[in-house]
């Protein structure tokens, strides 16, 4: 059900470390023709950093870890692409389907297939109005029951922030701020909100990892990794462009699934690709961040 690629299934029986990604990040998060070119980008950081990248993605119905160059291309530049959550595999296993798995979706099938470590741009969470539309991303209740280490740059501005972590502490995930006691803003440096736990080495985080596994925790640990201050998007165009995005969904209606992709599109476009900048740079340090994980954990073992 789930295939692994042979360089995937090597590292990890050899026990080197071995970082996931996204595909959804890939597919629904990045305009083309940067997607792909991001994409192998990441994967090339990784190997350059000692470790094994395993992208996660569904093609033709099997769920893989690991992606060869022409699959990776395939979930990059396909038009109709399914954006799969945990409850989307097994129809797109029976069907058939190419899916792009989101946080929840990537995390499931990298713990399965025994991946201790993931790094991504940022998380799904609680959207603004959920009070009245229980838009939660399901991301959120996976990593509640999932033991892996995420590395994000936290959530979208575009989600409700203080809310998320209020369901994050619910859930019993772990927020870990990477040398800051912020909870980063994805976009910016400072969400506004602070963390109440930190740490400053990857040797730490893998300390952590190894005492979740001592008390028997199933749920998510979150390496949240701020943007440096000189990389950020401008705090006043992304006010602005965060108020321009939620009217623009409100006013064409959009709910659901394809919420996310439309705010952020949005911002692409109406920052001129600075937030795009922003969100790359972002990805390409959690990347960073996940190696130096996956690296002292792998040393641990
Ligand atoms: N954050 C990003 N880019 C993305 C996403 C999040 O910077 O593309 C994707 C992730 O795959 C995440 C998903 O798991 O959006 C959450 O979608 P939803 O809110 O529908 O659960
Ligand atoms: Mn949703």
């Amino acid at each position: 059900m789930i295939v692994k690629s042979e360089e995937v299934d090597v590292a990890l029986r050899d026990g080197r470390g071995v970082v996931a990604l996204e595909s959804t990040i890939i597919s629904h998060g990045l305009p083309r023709p940067r997607n792909l070119e991001v994409a192998v980008e990441l994967e090339g950081r990784l190997r350059a950093a000692g470790v094994v990248p395993a992208t996660v993605g569904v093609v033709g119905g099997v769920v893989r870890v690991g992606l060869s160059g022409e699959e990776l291309e395939r979930l990059a530049t396909r038009d109709d692409l399914l954006k799969a959550g945990v409850r989307d595999l097994p129809s797109a296993v029976v069907s058939g389907a190419d899916a792009a798995t989101t946080v929840a979706a990537t995390s499931w099938v990298a713990h399965l297939a025994g991946i201790r470590v993931f790094a991504t741009g940022g998380l799904g969470g609680v959207h603004r109005g959920a009070a009245a539309t229980y838009d939660e991303s399901a991301d959120l209740p996976t990593l509640a029951r999932t033991p892996i280490t995420v590395i994000c740059a936290g959530v979208k501005s575009i989600l409700d922030v203080p809310a998320t972590l209020e369901r994050l502490e619910t859930l019993g995930v772990a927020v870990v701020g990477y040398r800051t006691d912020r909870f980063p803003g994805f976009y910016l440096t400072d969400s506004g909100h602070p963390v109440d736990q930190r740490a400053d080495s990857p040797e730490t985080v893998a300390a952590m990892m190894a005492a979740a596994d001592d008390l028997s925790l199933d749920s998510a640990i979150i390496v949240a990794n701020p943007l440096p201050e000189a990389r950020q998007l401008d705090p006043e165009l992304h006010e602005r462009l965060l108020t321009e995005a939620l009217a623009a969904a409100e006013r064409a209606g959009v709910t659901g699934k394809p919420v996310t992709p439309f705010l952020l599109d949005h911002f692409q476009r109406a920052s001129a690709g600075a937030s795009l900048e922003a969100n790359i740079h972002a990805v390409r340090g959690n990347v960073d961040v996940a190696a130096a994980i996956a690296t002292a954990w792998a040393k641990r073992r």
